[in-house]
């Protein structure tokens, strides 16, 4: 048995071969990823194989039409463990945000089935009848529309697989990443360095070259709030007093971040206080 089956139903399987490649084609490989790509026009029954009509009430654009999403989904929990639903993540930039601890909670899940749409969307009853026989989550990846929701599944399915036992080679792999939870929640990752110790005159950080496991442990901390500072002010505003220890405070002091106690969140000391 594999640990996680998915499939996927789309107008454009072909833009889904690179779940053969890299890390999510090794996991296929070896057994622990079961992946089943579904062509939606298998299940039109007229003869121009139609997926897409006019919407109701006027507007731009076309919207997927029921019958073959609910013909595809039909099928697909029929191929299926007997008894068995698979939790269906429909990708649109109306669902709610795709982050790591929902690839978390998916990459828990046995069984995933991703319905991506294109033109404007699928007509609304496939997502609430579904949602009577099965999870839905409706997620989206970002504040951007995309042409469809297939290199969305792309993403979200890498984001997953990579979280799956025994698919990344370390099983510590994960617990340094940016947003891990626990150390990293809110936390992006700091830079990296390998071999040559100097190239182009430029030299990697001593620290790192120190063999100080407890130094270097602090000065990535430290690198990673000031990367979150520069680049995630929104993140900044997570954070919690109790996260950090005093050391740590003195650190974001440096850095300009003091805890203002009034606000309840660290801010910058240049920031002036809003009236
Ligand atoms: Cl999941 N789909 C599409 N079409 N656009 C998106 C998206 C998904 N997430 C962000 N933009």
């Amino acid at each position: 048995m594999s640990d996680m089956r998915i499939d996927v139903v789309t107008i454009f399987p072909e833009y889904l071969e690179p779940l053969n490649v890299s890390l999510v084609g090794k996991a296929r490989a070896r057994g622990q990823l079961d992946v089943h790509l579904h062509d939606l026009r298998s299940w039109t029954t007229d003869i121009h194989r139609t997926v897409d009509d006019t919407p109701y009430g006027g507007g731009p654009g076309m919207v997927m039409k029921p019958e073959p999403w609910g013909a595809a989904l039909d099928a697909v929990l029929a191929a299926g463990p007997e008894g068995e639903v698979p939790t269906l993540v429909v990708p649109t930039p109306s669902g709610r945000r795709f982050t790591q601890d929902l690839a978390q909670d998916l990459a828990a899940r046995p069984w995933l089935a991703f319905a991506p749409a294109r033109y404007e969307g699928i007509d609304r009853r496939v997502i609430e009848e579904a949602a009577t026989r099965m999870p839905v989550v409706e997620a989206s990846i970002g504040d951007y529309v995309l042409a469809g929701g297939e290199v969305a599944v792309l993403v979200m399915v890498e984001a997953i697989a990579r979280l799956l036992p025994g698919v990344l080679g370390n099983a510590e792999s994960h617990r340094d990443d940016s947003f891990a939870p626990g150390a990293m929640a809110d936390l992006l990752e700091g830079p990296v360095y390998t071999k040559p110790a100097e190239w182009r005159g430029r030299e990697v950080p001593e620290i790192l070259l120190s063999g100080h496991h407890g130094k270097i442990a602090q000065w990535r901390r430290e690198q990673a709030f000031a990367r979150t500072h520069a680049n995630r002010p929104d993140l900044v505003a997570r954070w919690q007093r109790e996260s950090f220890t005093k050391k740590e405070r003195e650190a974001l002091s440096v850095l300009g971040l003091a805890w203002d106690e009034a606000e309840g969140r660290f801010r910058s000391v240049a920031e002036p206080v809003e009236e």
